[in-house]
């Protein structure tokens, strides 16, 4: 079970650029629009201090950090939702992701086109958010229409979705974007169903040259937007970390110095699109590997054991858990024990950020 986020945005705003900086697997990026059409996929390792600690205090042989998958696609215009650029198809690769970066054009360069040949960010961004509401507009409103003939002859489930669904298309056709609104569980379990664009999370990447990292308007204003649609705004020079992606690894900490570049710029994307998603990092270790696990918010030990073997969910006894900052403090499982500070759970326990966990199965 990989969390995906997927690269949005106009053609030419750099998201197979940024794509190549973040994955490092050099896929075609270039000046003319549309050069991606089917999508490219990625895994990125999140890197966590406390798998680090960890791996060194259990002296294991191997560290595994978790992942996010980031998913490169094809460039929308405005009209896509209604067939324009390369249209409809692609929306479908949107459906598809569990979060949506949305990478908008923060730089300058003549040599390379805009669809709209001036640089304005939050056009753009708004641009895809209404083709995306769109979208889900005519998503909602197939669905209706094949129940409303047997919702009219009165069949119960068919009434019950009605119900559910026209106050839905009625806020989405106002511009609202479907996870910003308060919604009944029935609801969430359509929108779920039906992989609505607009219930995703969202993150602005501002795609910016390097001379302009720390004084660019368009990320302000960018910034500014993303408070109205909640979306953290991350400014990112696409171009120059791709170029220092191409680089030897001893040499990518030099030269991103030199253009006063942050190191962690990538991993902070990373962090975000785990963020937004709600996901939190559990822990197990032993002598042969210290793992870092990806689960949502409120996932119980059960289920989080099921994610490290499919056989321990069946045979799940119970949990010993320890806190990671416990571990620091008291520097040893070994002292830990005598402290009383490893926790016993059973299958109900709701794991938390950072717990490490031992499982005892059958
Ligand atoms: N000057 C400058 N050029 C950039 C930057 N980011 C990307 N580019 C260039 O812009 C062009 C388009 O970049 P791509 O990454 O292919 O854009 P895309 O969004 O994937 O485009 P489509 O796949 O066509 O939708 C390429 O020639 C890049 O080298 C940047 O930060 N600064
Ligand atoms: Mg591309």
């Amino acid at each position: 079970m990989g969390f995906q986020c997927g690269l949005v945005g106009l053609p030419n705003a750099g998201k197979s650029t940024i794509f190549n900086a973040i994955t490092h697997l050099g896929v075609e990026a270039s000046a003319y629009p549309f050069c991606t059409i089917d999508p490219h996929f990625g895994i990125v390792p999140l890197e966590d201090p406390r798998l680090d600690f960890i791996f060194e205090n259990i002296g294991s042989a191997k560290k595994s950090p978790t992942t996010l998958e980031f998913v490169d696609i094809a460039g929308l215009v405005k009209g896509a939702s209604r067939g324009e650029g390369l249209g409809n198809q692609f929306l479908s690769h949107i459906g598809r992701v569990d979060a949506i970066a949305q990478v908008i054009r923060c730089f300058e360069d003549e040599n390379i086109s805009h669809p709209y040949e001036t640089l304005d960010p939050v056009r753009d961004a708004n641009d895809v958010k209404m083709e995306l509401l769109l979208k889900d507009m005519e998503l909602i409103d197939r669905r209706l229409s094949k129940i409303r003939t047997a919702a009219k002859t009165g069949d119960p489930a068919s009434k019950k979705m009605l119900d559910t669904l026209e106050p839905l298309y009625d806020q989405v056709s106002k511009e609202n974007e479907v996870r910003s609104l308060n919604l009944s569980e029935t609801q969430l379990e359509l929108v779920r169903e039906m992989n609505l664009l607009t219930a995703k999370p969202v993150i602005l990447i501002a795609n910016v040259d390097e001379a302009h990292l720390h004084d660019s308007p368009c990320v302000c204003s960018l910034t500014e937007y993303g408070t109205t649609i909640n979306a953290p705004c991350l400014p990112f020079c696409g171009k120059a970390q791709a170029e220092i992606a191409e680089l030897d690894q001893a040499d990518q900490l030099e030269f991103m110095t030199a253009m006063g570049l942050e190191e962690t710029a990538l991993q902070k994307i990373v962090r975000a699109g785990y963020d937004v998603l709600h996901l939190i990092t559990f822990f197990t270790a032993n002598e042969n590997e210290a793992h870092a696990w990806t689960i949502p918010e409120g996932t119980n030990v059960h289920e989080a054991a099921a994610r490290v073997h499919t056989d321990f969910k069946e045979k799940f006894i119970k949990a010993e858990v320890i806190k990671t900052a416990d571990l620091k403090t008291y520097g040893s499982m070994k002292v830990l024990h005598d402290h009383g500070l490893i926790e016993v759970h059973g299958k109900d326990y709701i794991v938390e950020d950072g717990d490490l966990i031992l499982f005892k199965v059958r």
